[in-house]
C-alpha cells in the first residue's frame, strides 16, 4: 500500500485534515498562538464529523500518569497490584496480567482487532524502585501462545523468548525478577512471528526507579505505537498511547515552573524509526533513563525500534504547545498532539 494511499485512506476516515490544517498553520503562526487562528477553527470544524472515541474502556489520559493500577479504585486495584514490604526495604510488588482478544478504538470510529494484557494497549505500567522484587502472575486467555519478555536483569529461565517459554491459551506462568536497572524499559510479548505479536498490541512500560529518587516531576508514560489497519505490513494509523490524535482533542494539563518528566517508548512496528518532537521548547534526554546525567539537550528525539528514552523539561510559558512526530506522514495519520501549559506569567 503506498503512502498516498493510506493518506487517502486517513482522509476517509476523517483523521487527516485537521492534523494537515495545524501543520500548515504552524508555519505562518507559530505554535502558541495555533489555539486561535482562523485554521484550527477551520481543523476544529472538520474534526466535529469525527464524533468522539469510547474513553470508558481505554482513557489515554488516564493512560498518561498511571501506573501499578493506580487508575484503579483500591478493591478493584488489590486485584491486579499488590506490594509487601521486606526485610531489607525493598518491596515485593506482585501483579496478574493477562493476555486477551479484544477490539481497540485506534480513531474515533476506526477498530482494529487487538491482543491486549489486561484489555488495553499499551499493557498496564508496571513501576518498581530498583532492588524490588517483581512477580507477575501471566494468564494467557488469548487465542495464540503468548509471553511477556521484560526488558531488565534477569535469570534466562525467565525471559520469555524461547519456544519452551511460550504459554499456550489457557495457560499461566509467573515470571520473578529483581528490578535492576534503573531506567524506562518496556516487556512485550515474544512469542512468533514477534513482529505481529507486538504490533497486535501485546506490550506496555516497565519502570524502575533509581533507589536515590529523581526531582520530583510531573510524570506521564508516552508510548509510540502504529496500527496496520489492513494487515499489508504498514502501518495505516500512529498515534501515542493508541489512540490517534487523542492528546489534539484533550491537550495533556501541565503547570508552568513545574518540572515534567516523560517516560518515552518507540514500540511501532514495520517502521524502523519513529520521532518525538516538541515546538517552541528543548528538553533534556536520558538515554534508556539510565544514568541521572542527560546525554542531551534538544528539541527532537529519534528513537528505533524498542528504544526509549526519558524527557525532562519545564514549560517557561502558559499557553498550548505542540508534540508529535517529526516524519509529517506519522504526524498526519494520527501521532500530534498537544499540551496546555497553565499558571505562570504570560511575558513572552
Ligand atoms: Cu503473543
Amino acid at each position: 500500500m503506498s503512502a498516498l494511499t493510506r493518506r487517502s485512506w486517513i482522509r476517509l476516515a476523517g483523521l487527516g485534515t485537521a492534523a494537515a490544517g495545524l501543520l500548515q498553520s504552524k508555519g505562518i503562526r507559530g505554535a502558541q498562538e495555533i489555539g486561535h487562528t482562523p485554521a484550527m477553527e477551520h481543523a476544529a470544524h472538520t474534526m466535529g464529523p469525527m464524533g468522539t472515541a469510547d474513553l470508558s474502556r481505554f482513557d489515554p489520559t488516564r493512560y498518561l500518569r498511571a501506573w501499578n493500577f493506580s487508575d484503579l479504585e483500591p478493591a478493584q486495584r488489590a486485584r491486579y497490584y499488590r506490594e509487601t514490604p521486606r526485610p531489607d526495604g525493598s518491596l515485593l510488588r506482585e501483579y496478574e496480567i493477562t493476555a486477551i482478544d479484544r477490539e481497540i478504538e485506534i480513531a474515533p470510529g476506526v477498530y482494529f482487532p487487538a491482543w491486549t494484557f489486561n484489555g488495553q494497549v499499551p499493557g498496564p505500567t508496571i513501576r518498581a524502585t530498583e532492588g524490588d522484587r517483581v512477580r507477575v502472575t501471566f494468564l494467557n486467555q488469548g487465542s495464540h501462545p503468548h509471553t511477556i519478555h521484560f526488558h531488565g536483569w534477569h535469570h534466562p529461565d525467565m525471559d520469555g523468548s524461547m519456544p519452551e517459554h511460550q504459554v499456550m491459551p489457557g495457560g499461566t506462568f509467573i515470571y520473578e525478577f529483581d528490578a535492576e536497572p534503573y531506567g524506562t524499559h518496556l516487556y512485550h510479548c515474544h512469542a512468533v512471528p514477534l513482529k505481529r505479536h507486538i504490533h497486535k498490541g501485546l506490550y506496555g512500560v516497565f519502570i524502575v526507579d533509581p533507589k536515590s529518587a529523581r526531582p520530583a516531576a510531573d510524570e506521564m508514560v508516552m508510548v509510540m505505537n502504529g496500527f496496520d489497519t489492513d494487515f499489508d505490513s504498514e502501518n495505516d494509523v500512529y498515534a501515542v498511547n493508541s489512540l490517534a490524535n487523542h492528546y489534539m482533542t484533550h491537550p495533556i494539563r501541565v503547570e508552568v515552573g513545574r518540572l515534567v518528566r516523560i517516560h518515552l517508548v518507540n514500540i511501532t512496528e514495520f517502521d524502523l524509526i519513529n520521532s518525538f518532537h516538541l515546538h517552541a521548547m528543548f528538553f533534556d534526554v536520558f538515554r534508556t533513563g539510565t544514568r541521572m546525567t542527560a546525554d542531551d539537550h534538544t528539541d527532537t528525539i529519534m528513537l528505533t525500534q524498542g528504544e526509549r528514552v526519558v524527557i525532562e523539561t519545564t514549560f517557561r510559558y502558559p499557553g498550548k504547545f505542540m508534540f508529535h512526530a517529526h516524519q509529517r506522514e506519522f504526524a498526519e495519520l494520527g501521532w500530534m498532539g498537544l499540551f496546555e501549559a497553565v499558571g505562570g506569567r504570560r511575558d513572552t
